[in-house]
């Protein structure tokens, strides 16, 4: 028989058990609802790190006649020393009968040897109510905790904790949404405790998430580092018949170009947003919400996206750059105009000349006309040649990522990209900084990658988070 703990997330309907069993087994296809009895059946959830299981959550319906079940106990039990056996035969006598449907199916893996986790509401007051639960799970004898979960606002956690350690050996807040995963293994060591023949196999478990916690976080800044150089590099061409090409339709081209564009653009940082999604295990975010509010207003080339990720000249130039890395648009510009010449095939892509939005900005750097060969001319939009579009698809990036690390499985709230109004970066070490820095400028001049750059860039990526993680903990 395998020794890995096993436990019963049991206590009243509608009160976050599922949501402490969806946290605690990292699974986000645990259904979660509104309305009380939404858990019918008794359901095992592993939570396994390489193919491993750690241990299992089982998730129960609530109590519905724990009264009466327990004074069905009192009937049938002689002594102390038989209540687990008088739990147990409650169970067989009741499984086919539909009023206790739920206290069998709650019980059962109890019985099977589950430690027990009671969950209640801490928003709401305390009631005597509980305590024929509470009685009937220590009748069964298993080590067990309580957990405050708090649903709503108010807080009644103090008179809980209060009734709770009358009956319980342990009581924790513990709130199943916001819980940080300091909190996840802090409750696992607890549980060891209680337990002896528990105690190995979750300190184990513990090695083993914090050590999966890292390699995501690796894993992460490899994804991430990998779509930034792919955004940064970006190039769409196209060729055209220089004899049919009136300036109409070479506008039309560019426009069509700028399209084709920003839309990989935004495909390539869905992508990226899902595979760390993926990662997390987050497999059922809300999408289509997500999608809505991170477009538009948001949108990837906003101003908005710009003035929340984009770095200042002063950034660039005290990043240890020197004056000449922050070389925007004045030059880009020049460049541009030469190799343009009338420059009548932008003319209708920048709008007004003078004032240079963000996005107006990319667009207006990114588009190249190659020489006329033989009646054939190719149009080229991107690489970007605007370096604080790098900052913003690195800044959204580590945003996102935040983010979706520390959300918990039984979150159920909408992804919401927020503006920032100081900069992480300066929390960036300088070797990072300046890797970020040269990965952007050699993406930007030299149109690939080299190997030590792409590794070096990955690095800072992965210290940008760690940046990002310290500034979100404490911003000044
Ligand atoms: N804000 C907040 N809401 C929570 C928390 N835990 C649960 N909820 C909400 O409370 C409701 C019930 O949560 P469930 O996890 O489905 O509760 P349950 O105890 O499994 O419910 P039944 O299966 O019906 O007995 C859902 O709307 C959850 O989103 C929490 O920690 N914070
Ligand atoms: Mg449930």
């Amino acid at each position: 028989m395998s020794h890995k703990p096993v436990f019963a997330v049991v206590g009243h309907p509608n009160k976050g058990k599922s949501s402490v069993v969806a946290t605690l087994s990292q699974n986000d296809a645990i259904v979660i609802a509104l309305e009380p009895g939404t858990t019918r059946q008794h359901q095992a959830y592993p939570l396994s790190v390489d193919g491993q299981i750690l241990y299992t959550l089982v998730d129960t319906p609530g109590f519905q006649r724990p009264r009466r079940v327990l004074a069905w106990l009192e009937a049938h039990s002689l002594s102390a020393s038989d209540r687990a056996e008088t739990v147990a035969a409650f169970v067989r006598q009741h499984s086919g009968d539909p009023r206790y449907h739920d206290e069998c199916e709650l019980l059962t893996p109890v019985l099977e040897g589950a430690g027990i986790i009671y969950v209640v509401d801490g928003s709401v007051p305390y009631s005597p109510e509980n305590e024929a639960e509470m009685t009937i799970l220590r009748w069964t004898g298993q080590p067990s905790l309580a957990l405050v979960n708090s649903i709503g606002a108010d807080d009644h956690g103090d008179t809980w904790q209060a009734a709770l350690s009358q009956f319980f050996q342990v009581v924790k807040r513990f709130n199943a949404v916001t819980a940080s995963f300091q909190q996840h293994l802090s409750l696992l060591k607890t549980f060891g405790q209680l337990e002896p023949d528990w105690e190995r196999p979750l300190e184990q478990a513990i090695n083993h998430l914090s050590n999966q916690r890292h390699q995501r976080r690796r894993q992460a800044a490899e994804l991430t580092a990998q779509a930034v150089e792919d955004m940064l590099l970006r190039r769409e061409k196209q060729t055209l018949i220089v004899a049919d090409a009136s300036t109409a339709s070479r506008e039309s081209l560019a426009g069509q170009l700028r399209q084709r564009w920003h839309d990989h653009q935004r495909q390539r940082e869905e992508a990226l947003r899902l595979a760390i999604e993926r990662l997390y295990q987050h497999n059922h975010i809300h999408r289509q919400g997500a999608l809505l509010t991170w477009q538009n207003d948001h949108d990837l080339f906003s101003e908005r996206s710009r003035r929340a990720f984009g770095v200042s000249r002063s950034y660039l130039t005290t990043a240890g750059f020197g004056a000449g890395a922050a070389g925007g648009i004045g030059l880009d510009a020049l460049t541009l105009g030469h190799s343009l010449g009338a420059g009548a095939l932008i003319g209708g892509l920048v709008g007004a000349a003078g004032s240079y939005f963000y996005g107006d900005r990319l667009s207006f750097s990114a588009l190249r006309l190659g020489p006329l060969q033989q009646g054939m001319q190719t149009a080229s939009f991107g690489p970007v040649q605007d370096s604080q579009f790098g900052y913003v698809v690195l800044g959204r990036a580590v945003d996102h990522w935040w983010r979706i690390s520390h959300r918990n499985h039984a979150g159920q709230d909408l992804l919401q990209l927020e503006n920032t109004d100081s900069h992480w970066l300066t929390r960036l070490d300088r070797t990072s900084r300046r890797d970020l820095q040269r990965a952007f400028e050699q993406c930007r001049k030299k149109g690939s990658l080299d190997r030590a750059m792409r590794q070096r860039l990955s690095l800072a990526v992965e210290a940008s988070f760690q940046a990002y993680d310290d500034w979100q903990l404490n911003p000044t």
